[in-house]
């Protein structure tokens, strides 16, 4: 049978430049989720110095430095990396939903792959599951879809 024409990105971080930007707010899972991004970063063959790391004070302000980052031309995908704890707040759905909204948005609007490492959960306990060090962690997979997406739209 002739082989069909699927397109898929590589996962590999060599030549290209991503840009992260971090929620400070509940930085106990967040410096998890970044720990895990910046290792499948160097995983992947990418080198130090085409990495970028933008801290924000929360979640619901990684939009609008998320689309500075990406309509600048400079970055090849953009990471955006927080957590929000519904405990925490009574406006859990505001932060994680404008959040979620504006990271879609920027990316649509730019054409830009934004990936969505926003830990969005109901306690502690399934935060720290999903920032875990060993397996699982979500700023690792999020790295990954970020290489991927830039990968495959650089070959479409
Ligand atoms: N920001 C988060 O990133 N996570 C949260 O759980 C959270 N809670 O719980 O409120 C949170 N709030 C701050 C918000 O993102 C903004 O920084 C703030 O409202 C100022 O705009």
């Amino acid at each position: 049978m002739e082989a069909l024409p699927v397109i898929e990105g590589e996962i590999s971080a060599r030549g290209r430049k991503v840009a992260i930007v971090a929620a400070r707010f509940n930085d106990f899972i967040v410096s998890s989720l970044l720990k895990g991004a910046t290792a499948a970063w160097l995983e992947r063959g990418g080198p130090v110095e085409d990495l970028l790391i933008a801290r924000v004070p929360g979640a619901f302000e990684l939009p609008v430095v998320a689309r500075k980052l990406a309509s600048s031309g400079r970055w090849d995908a953009v990471v955006a990396l927080g957590c929000v704890i519904r405990g925490d707040t009574p406006h859990f759905d505001y932060v994680a939903g404008e959040c979620a909204r504006g990271l879609n948005l920027v990316s649509l609007e730019t054409g830009v792959p934004v990936v969505f490492g926003v830990l969005t959960v109901e306690t502690v306990e399934q935060a720290l599951e999903r920032a875990a060090t060993t397996a699982g962690n979500k700023g690792g997979e999020s790295m990954e879809t970020a290489l991927e997406m830039a990968g495959l739209l650089a070959r479409l």
